[in-house]
């Protein structure tokens, strides 16, 4: 019998609602209801990711672009904080309030997110990364996030994920859902590995998706402070401060390594051929192609 059907779901902390796993302790299906009617200004931009794709990258990214005090370092707000999760108003802050340009990050699949969001006008940046890298990341994730299930043992981890049996569900319908629902949506498609493999150009596109006109100075700025080192010892954009009843202490990084091809440590060659034989053929239909090594040259 395939492990995949002896799994145990996280389930303790998350619930399915049309079709997808939120976190429990950090949203109601009715909140999650309520943001198809979400008012959406022409000036919004959203993030949207899977997990583990390089969201909060992108989120300090944005926080560098539109807020001088942030790229000068002169203001302390954290990234979290000028670029909200939609879904989980942890601070329970009211968005309708918020003065325009307003950055959103979330992880929604593009049939919840709100539907004032398909008249074009407002921007949409998918940031999506190889799977995985994403698998890997999510597993050390999951072990020092307290509000997920511990992860045990990685094979374990690696059927529930492939089963889409994790938080925000399957990796695979949610880059598909995007991709196929793009021309819906006024939508920017970034690589994680683009974005490692030359930083300065992905900041660029972002920054032209955007209309915004950075001196070359304040681009290098951006560039320089969304490097993993230097955003390592950012404590706006490190998340180290996140509370320990959501990230535990002293178990990990959430910035961890931040590179591609980190997988090869952990994966084997038995389980890396599993996971091409679930994802194979689905991934050969996105138009899309993933970088898998920090060595590899970006698919063209
Ligand atoms: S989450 O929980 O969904 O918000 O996680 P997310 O931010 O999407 O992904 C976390 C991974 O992104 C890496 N990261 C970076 N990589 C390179 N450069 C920079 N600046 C950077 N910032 C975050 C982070 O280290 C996680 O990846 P892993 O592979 O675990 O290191």
């Amino acid at each position: 019998m395939p492990a995949v059907l002896t799994m145990q779901p996280q389930k303790q902390y998350l619930f399915k609602h049309k079709g997808f796993y939120f976190q429990s302790e950090l949203a109601t299906a009715e909140y999650i209801d309520s943001l198809e009617d979400f008012e959406i200004r022409d000036s919004d931009v959203f993030l949207v990711t899977f997990p583990k794709s390089g969201t909060v990258w992108t989120q300090n990214i944005l926080c560098l672009i539109y807020h001088e005090g942030h790229r000068k370092g002169t203001e302390s707000t954290s990234s979290m904080d000028r670029v909200p999760w939609l879904e989980y108003n942890i601070h329970i802050r009211d968005y309708n309030s918020r003065p325009s340009p307003r950055l959103f990050a979330t992880h929604l699949p593009y049939y919840l997110v709100p539907k004032g969001l398909r008249s074009r006008r407002a921007k949409i940046i998918y940031v999506s990364r190889n799977p995985k890298d994403v698998l890997v990341s999510y597993y050390h994730f999951s072990r020092i996030a307290a509000k997920l299930e511990t992860a045990g043992d990685f094979g374990d981890f690696m059927e529930n994920f492939l089963a889409g049996e994790v938080l925000a569900s399957s990796w695979i319908d949610h880059v598909e859902g995007w991709f196929s629902h793009k021309d819906d949506f006024n939508i920017l498609f970034l690589t994680y590995e683009e974005m490692k493999k030359d930083l300065r150009s992905s900041v660029l596109k972002i920054c032209n998706f955007l209309g915004k006109r950075l001196t070359e100075e304040e681009l290098q700025d951006v560039v320089d402070k969304a490097t993993f080192n230097k955003m390592r010892m950012d404590p706006r954009a490190n998340y180290e401060n996140v509370p320990s009843d959501i990230l535990e202490k002293g178990k990990g990084h959430f910035l961890r390594k931040g590179t591609v091809g980190d997988w090869k440590n952990t994966m084997t060659v038995a389980q890396s051929e599993r996971f091409d034989s679930v994802l194979k053929e689905r991934m050969q239909k996105l138009p899309i192609k993933y970088c898998w090594d920090i060595n590899e040259d970006l698919p063209s």
